[in-house]
């Protein structure tokens, strides 16, 4: 058996890691445009981040996307893509998140990379809100801690889905949402303070983004009924460190931190275990009537998740909001990579079976890649390291498909170089494609194909791993 005919292979970026042209058509400021590269990335932005020339902000320039995209949609062609999952800049359509009508330079921009892709049969598939919220918006609001922000995200959406009706049928709500207790300036746009109950604002953002997806899913459908709107959670997972019960129900637990989210936007519902948590961490959530009714009556379409790596966890361990760092420890049954990260192709496998098991709902691998430092010699890189990781996950993935888990699509995470969201750096690479820029934005943007792209593109071609072909054995 193996990858089904109509299986897409392709890639996935982020406009704030990946687009720059951060004051170009009349874009507004997003908040990632103010977060430094450095330790603090994830806890504050500069204040004076409008005459700072002294921190290096990288999401205002990126892989300046905005100038080369023509040129990188080419390379995807080149590779093969089947489909392109990219984010849109909230504040490149509505630049403080409040006008009434959207910046038609913005779209306009959206409208040429959307064309280009069905011109060459690659499907978008659309992330709404990637870490991007517009910077107003966060500082007029908290973002996600207001319920405020429902209303305008759903103006958002409906001007995406009246625009691309037809066009893309493919979105996700929110990246990673179940990084909403743990990295929520990132992840929800929500500053909070060190004297402010953290889990109680965390949760209560989270709740609003749920109402949020529910409407928008509603509103998806009735614009267009081919539309597919699926939930996006980091699903990378965590095993017991030992088979002592104390160390596997810990790990259990902290697995439904996760699972949380899912279950409520996949089953419609907050899980049973809710009160007990919430119970424990102090949260008393505010709703509205409508809004369990609204989680109830309209759920994701399918679930996309990211898988990178796996970690090790203990009873006891503490995990500490903000920082960004892994949720546990290193297991000594894995290799790292060169920059550290656990490699567990195997891994893959079994978070497929668990979230068929659990929603049986169609799933995308909506990221999956390694970020390592590339060594360009006499203009080649020969990035072995990408190409085995490539090689083990993609074999493991079609172990879990051969087991009839129903995953339709893979995107590989920064085909192309991108700036590191938990570094901000550029010199941790994910791509196929090398762009010559460095650490503080400097370089010629020149795009470079490296070992991996021919790698890729012959997988692609194969649909899968060819049994005769040990290139990367
Ligand atoms: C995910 C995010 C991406 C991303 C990726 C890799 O959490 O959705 O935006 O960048 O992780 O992580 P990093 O860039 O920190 O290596």
């Amino acid at each position: 058996m193996s990858f089904p005919e109509k299986f897409m292979w392709g890639g996935a970026t982020a406009a704030n890691q990946y687009e720059g042209g951060w004051q170009e058509g009349g874009r507004g400021i997003s908040l990632s445009d103010v977060l430094e590269s450095g330790s603090d990335r994830f806890i504050k932005y500069s204040p004076s981040y409008r005459s700072d020339n002294t921190h290096f902000y990288p999401s205002r320039k990126a892989s300046d996307f905005y100038h080369h995209w023509q040129e990188d949609i080419d390379l995807m062609y080149e590779m093969g893509f089947g489909c392109y999952r990219f984010s849109i800049c909230w504040s490149r359509i509505f630049p403080t998140g409040e006008e009434a009508e959207p910046n038609e330079e913005g779209m306009h921009f959206y409208d040429l990379i959307i064309d280009k892709l069905i011109a060459y049969h690659i499907e978008p598939i659309i992330t709404i809100e990637h870490f991007d919220i517009p910077l107003h918006l966060q500082e007029k609001y908290n973002g996600w801690a207001s319920r405020e922000m429902i209303n305008l995200y759903l103006k958002y959406c409906r001007t995406l889905f009246e625009r691309y009706k037809g066009k893309v049928k493919y979105w996700m709500t929110f990246n990673e949402i179940n990084n909403a207790a743990r990295l929520p300036l990132l992840c929800s746009g929500v500053y909070i303070a060190a004297d402010e109950p953290f889990y109680q604002i965390a949760y209560q953002s989270a709740h609003h983004m749920f109402v949020a997806n529910s409407l928008t899913v509603k509103m998806a459908h009735e614009i267009d009924a081919e539309n597919q709107v699926g939930c996006m959670l980091a699903l990378s997972t965590q095993y017991p460190e030992t088979c002592r019960p104390e160390d596997v129900y810990a790990a259990y637990l902290q697995r439904q931190k996760s699972l949380f989210y899912s279950d409520v936007m996949l089953r419609g519902a907050y899980p049973y275990y809710t009160e007990s948590f919430f119970r424990e961490l102090n949260v008393n959530l505010k709703t509205e009537d409508s809004d369990l009714q609204n989680i109830a009556a309209y759920t994701n379409d399918y679930l996309a998740f990211s898988y990178y790596r796996t970690v090790v966890f203990h009873e006891g361990y503490r995990t500490t909001a903000n920082t960004g760092g892994g949720i546990g420890d290193l297991n000594p049954y894995l290799k790292t990579s060169s920059l550290g990260w656990p490699i567990d192709p195997i891994g893959l496998k079994y978070v497929c079976r668990e979230l068929q098991d659990r929603y049986g709902k169609p799933m995308m691998i909506a990221e999956n890649g390694l970020g390592c430092e590339d060594n360009l010699s006499e203009g080649h890189i020969h990035d072995q390291e990408r190409m085995d990781y490539l090689h083990d996950h993609i074999r493991e993935l079609e172990n879990a498909i051969d087991s009839d888990c129903n995953v339709f699509a893979y995107t590989w995470w920064g085909p192309i170089d991108i700036v590191s969201a938990g570094t901000g750096k550029m010199s941790k690479r994910y791509g196929f494609v090398h762009v010559d820029a460095d650490d503080h934005g400097n370089g010629t943007f020149q795009r470079t194909r490296k070992d991996s792209f021919y790698y890729y593109q012959k997988i692609i071609a194969d649909n899968g791993l060819n049994p005769n072909d040990e290139a990367a054995e």
